[in-house]
């Protein structure tokens, strides 16, 4: 990432309609090495596409494991089918972040998400650690949410990643549902949040109200950019996938907590903003100085429970 000021960067998010089944790999990185293409001429440095970019959504699908990796899972990156993506990117001098399956030369599978610099190199890894879903086959459900039986929780932690002068962290999805999420980013400097999604505006659990699929994803991510005075860039895969349908609504949220870009529709589309660094340093300095007023001896309970539990003795009143 580079800017032409001392802290200012055009960052782009490049929301992708989307991926049915029969689409070919090659079809879909040609849509990528397109949005690239725009985001750089909208002076973009960096671009942010979708989780599990290269592939439909395809937890959604009770199959078989083996027919799972054959079809979904990426055993290298670059591999011959991305490397135009690559291959742009070093030409256009961008960077990018990019969601895809990823099956280690162990077999071990995970949903992952790598940040290139503009030089094309791989920087930093991440692999998604709040699975949603289930890995049961729930056969009265109009479609499955299988991150539990396809993925491993992510072993990477939340790293930040110094590109170009900007702290970056990563994540995927579902994690950005989760406050720790951001925390453990921030605490370690965090500049600028990425993140992809596939987000169905049906919940499989229960007859939620499709406004609030989107009411919640607004609202996580503009209080937790407020709350760690961050920047978040946020790419959704969206539209009709085969006729299951997921929400738009990508976003670039700034560290007021207010969203400076919007996708507008449910197909392939760059959004754009020169998003200035300083401001998360405002709030930084000031109502969210961490060294200053964090007091982390209270917060025990974050790393001691996963889940709730019975309330603390009560303190003795004086
Ligand atoms: N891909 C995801 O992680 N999707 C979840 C769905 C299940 C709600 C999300 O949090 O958007």
């Amino acid at each position: 990432m580079k800017s032409n000021s001392s802290r200012k960067i055009g960052l782009a998010v490049a929301q992708m309609g989307p991926v049915n089944l029969a689409d070919s790999r090659a079809a879909v990185v040609r849509r990528l090495v397109e949005m690239l293409r725009e985001a750089a001429g909208r002076k973009a440095d960096f671009v942010v596409f979708p989780e599990l970019a290269l592939t439909t959504f395809f937890p959604r699908y009770w199959m078989d494991e083996g027919e799972i990796v054959e079809r979904f899972f990426e055993r290298s990156m670059p591999n011959p089918e991305v490397q135009p993506l690559f291959d742009a990117a070093r030409e256009l001098s961008i960077g990018f972040y990019l969601g895809y399956a990823e099956l280690t030369p162990a077999g071990r599978r995970f949903n992952t998400s790598i940040l290139v610099d503009r030089h094309a190199r791989i920087i930093g890894k991440y692999r998604k650690i709040h699975l949603p879903g289930h890995s049961d086959h729930k056969t009265e459900a109009p479609f499955q949410h299988l991150e539990k039986k396809y993925f491993e929780v992510g072993d990477l932690g939340f790293g930040v990643w110094d590109i170009d002068d900007v702290k970056v962290g990563m994540c995927l999805c579902n994690d950005r549902r989760w406050p720790e999420t951001y925390r453990v980013m921030s605490l370690q400097s965090a500049e600028l949040i990425v993140l992809g999604y596939n987000t169905p505006s049906k919940n499989i659990h229960w007859n939620e109200p499709t406004h609030l699929r989107t009411f919640h994803h607004e609202i996580v991510m503009q209080a937790s950019a407020y709350q760690n005075a961050v920047w978040i860039g946020a790419a959704g895969k969206c539209g009709h996938e085969d006729g299951f349908h997921m929400i738009g609504g990508s976003m670039i949220v700034a560290p007021s907590g207010e969203i400076v870009a919007r996708s507008s529709g449910e197909e392939d589309e760059v959004i754009a903003a020169r998003i200035d660094l300083d401001l998360g340093t405002t709030f930084r300095d000031h109502v969210f100085n961490f060294a200053r007023h964090r007091s982390p001896e209270h917060y025990r309970l974050i790393v001691e429970r996963v889940g709730a539990g019975d309330p603390l003795p009560a303190a003795v009143l004086e």
